[in-house]
């Protein structure tokens, strides 16, 4: 029986090595990569988004942990493609046109990863009709937009209107956030949800997509 408690803790602590070990040494043992992910690394993921939220973790070891998670996920990603695992779900994500930054979104990222999502990272720069287009090729149902610059949140809005017209606005859920977003400006342009870090965007997405 591995020690799944080991695995979710070298993950919340971002042993790269040993979380990479213990990954290898758990398929060695006959489980699947499945239960690895299930048991040892969304749990040690979890514990670290919520030590997020509480202040009692700040970006330094997210990005740690997201790096442990990360590696370990590089040896699990062509099992699961193999066995057919749905992901909980599928996402796009990318920052907004016009806008460079990216430190915020890679932890979204990473964060959705973490939690179990097929994240399609698009970014930086991207314009309204990418975002459609990969919606449609990655057959995404989460959408996910990051904004930095006031000058560029109106961004958001055209990429909403976008889906609309484009007549896939149904089709997807659009979160967004950044540090200059609020709820109130969310719910001006018509998102589905706004999250205010990168752990509450977990919460919000698996909300958002009822995962
Ligand atoms: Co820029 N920059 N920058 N910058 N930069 C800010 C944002 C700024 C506030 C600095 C300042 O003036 N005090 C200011 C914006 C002012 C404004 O709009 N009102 C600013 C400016 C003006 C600019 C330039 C215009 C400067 C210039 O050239 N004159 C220029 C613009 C370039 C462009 O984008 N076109 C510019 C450039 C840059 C760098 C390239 C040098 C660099 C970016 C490097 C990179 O990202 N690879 C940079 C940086 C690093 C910053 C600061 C210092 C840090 C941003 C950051 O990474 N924070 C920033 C000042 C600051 O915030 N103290 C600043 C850490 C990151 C983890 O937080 O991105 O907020 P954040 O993400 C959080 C949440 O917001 C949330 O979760 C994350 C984790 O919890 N979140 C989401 C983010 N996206 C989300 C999406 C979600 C949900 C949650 O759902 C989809």
């Amino acid at each position: 029986m591995p020690d799944w408690n080991a695995l979710a803790q070298a993950i919340i602590e971002g042993q790269r090595d040993k979380a990479v070990a213990l990954t290898q040494a758990a398929l060695r043992e006959g489980c699947t990569a499945k239960e690895v992910l299930d048991n040892g690394l969304v749990p040690g993921m979890s514990v670290v988004g919520e030590k997020f939220k509480a202040n009692e973790f700040y970006i330094p070891e997210v990005l740690l942990a997201a790096r442990a998670m990360k590696s370990a996920m590089e040896i699990l990603r062509p099992l699961l493609a193999a066995s057919n695992v749905e992901p909980r779900g599928r996402a796009i994500a990318g920052t907004v046109r016009g806008d460079l930054h990216d430190i915020g979104k890679n932890l979204v990222v990473m964060m959705l990863e973490g939690a179990g999502f097929q994240v399609t990272d698009l970014g930086v720069d991207c314009s309204p009709d990418k975002f459609v287009e990969a919606a449609q090729q990655h057959r995404a149902k989460l959408v996910c937009l990051s904004a930095l610059l006031t000058t560029t949140m109106p961004a958001m809005k055209d990429t909403i209107e976008a889906f609309k017209n484009a007549g896939l606005r149904d089709a997807v859920k659009i979160m967004v956030g950044g540090a200059p977003l609020t709820q109130q400006y969310a719910d001006s342009i018509g998102a589905d949800g706004y999250a205010p870090d990168a752990a509450s965007a977990v919460d919000k997405a698996k909300e958002l997509l009822g995962a």
